[in-house]
């Protein structure tokens, strides 16, 4: 061998024991795999750029010299692959020891969401409507005057506006008016819907509404409304009764009845309130000889509002009151669930807890 091929040999067989040297402190995957770059990487490990030598070498040196540094890079490759394996066994045998798997245990049951009792009650309420032929269309929560109420046979000034505690939005038009709220019912969307299409309209319309009260067992300031509509020629108060009554049955069971009495909207005339026999204690007022607490020992439960729609409130959206009558109701949607579900306090239904909501 040339001098060049021993000093060759020589740098090669020191590469080799600083190589096992610091393979013994590599003691994670990173860190092997860093030390294979270092000194097998394909492009800048130092054993490559010492074998690239090779070539440099007089044709006579490379056979003695190529067979030492191929010595150097099985040592190399085998170093590598023992800690390798070592260290896969090491980590096999923390799992057993520390960190025991049992593979037979029965796998941690998924957290399942499920519908807030409201939107439940609400699509069962509209599943009844639809299933009748109505349409669901929805509106804004922030509405105009206009819409909210004037529309509804609600003028500005009138006393009738006392029924619904408004929330305004801080917003002044041109003429110094706070003409922008937030709805009270869902009534505005008809009104919409009155506007751009003409009769045959059969609508229901849910959603969130806005009331400007103390809050109490009964009273939200807010809670959801599914209201609805049907316009048409020939309309009487008969497809009203007969529309509402099968509601009844189909929320709260085939064998209710139901009671019709007089009420007061400004939007409908005339105005009836719907009230069904109690489905606890069968109309009785009594549960074995005991109040019952359900209807408060009347036998009836007043569940909706509605009318026939006020000829003035067709005239507002351009519709002709001697061709066309329609019925109206409004339902509001947490008094059923509560009813149905035997909730006593309609505040639940906003406090998030989930004590409350998982029993649905
Ligand atoms: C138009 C015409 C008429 C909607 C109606 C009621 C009666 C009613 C209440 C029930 C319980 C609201 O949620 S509640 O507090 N609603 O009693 N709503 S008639 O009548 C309309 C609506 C729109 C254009």
């Amino acid at each position: 061998m040339t001098t060049d091929a021993h000093e060759l040999v020589r740098t090669l067989e020191a590469l080799k024991d600083e190589a096992l040297k610091a393979l013994e402190a590599a003691d994670s995957e990173e860190s092997l795999e860093a030390w294979r770059v270092a000194y097998l990487g394909r492009k800048e490990g130092r054993l490559t750029l010492a074998m690239r030598s090779l070539g440099k070498l007089a044709p006579e040196a490379r056979p003695a010299a190529g067979v030492a540094a191929n010595q150097v890079k099985t040592a190399l490759e085998e170093g590598l692959a023992r800690h390798q394996q070592a260290l896969k066994e090491r980590a096999l045998e923390r799992l057993a020891t520390e960190q025991r798997l049992d593979v037979t245990l029965p796998g941690r049951p998924l957290l399942l969401g499920r519908l807030h009792p409201t939107t439940q009650t609400l699509r069962e309420v509209l599943a009844a409507f639809t299933a009748m032929g109505f349409q669901v269309v929805e509106g804004p929560e922030v509405e105009w005057d206009r819409y909210n109420f004037e529309l509804l046979n609600i003028p500005r000034g009138h006393p009738a506006r006392d029924m619904w505690d408004t929330l305004w939005i801080d917003y002044t038009d041109a003429n110094g008016e706070r003409p922008m709220l937030l709805r009270t019912h869902t009534s505005p969307m008809q009104a919409r819907v009155m506007e751009k299409t003409q009769p045959p309209v059969r609508v229901v319309v849910p959603g969130k509404v806005y009331r400007y009260e103390a809050t109490d067992a009964t009273h939200e300031w807010h809670f959801h409304q599914v209201e609805g509509l049907a316009v048409d020629e020939g309309i009487t108060f008969a497809n009203l009764k007969a529309t509402l009554y099968e509601f009844a049955r189909r929320i709260f069971g085939p064998e209710r009845r139901v009671r019709f009495r007089c009420d007061y909207f400004p939007f409908v005339e005339p105005g009836v309130d719907m009230a069904m026999d109690c489905f606890i204690c069968k109309g009785q007022g009594t549960v074995k000889g005991a109040p019952c607490r359900v209807c408060k020992e009347t036998g009836w439960i007043e569940i909706m509002g509605a009318g026939m729609v006020h000829p003035r409130v067709l005239e507002m959206v351009g519709y002709d009151p001697k061709r066309y009558t329609g019925f109206a109701f409004g339902i509001g949607v947490e008094r059923v669930a509560m009813l149905k579900h035997g909730i006593d306090d309609i505040r639940h239904f906003y406090a998030n807890d989930v004590r409350f909501l998982r029993q649905f």
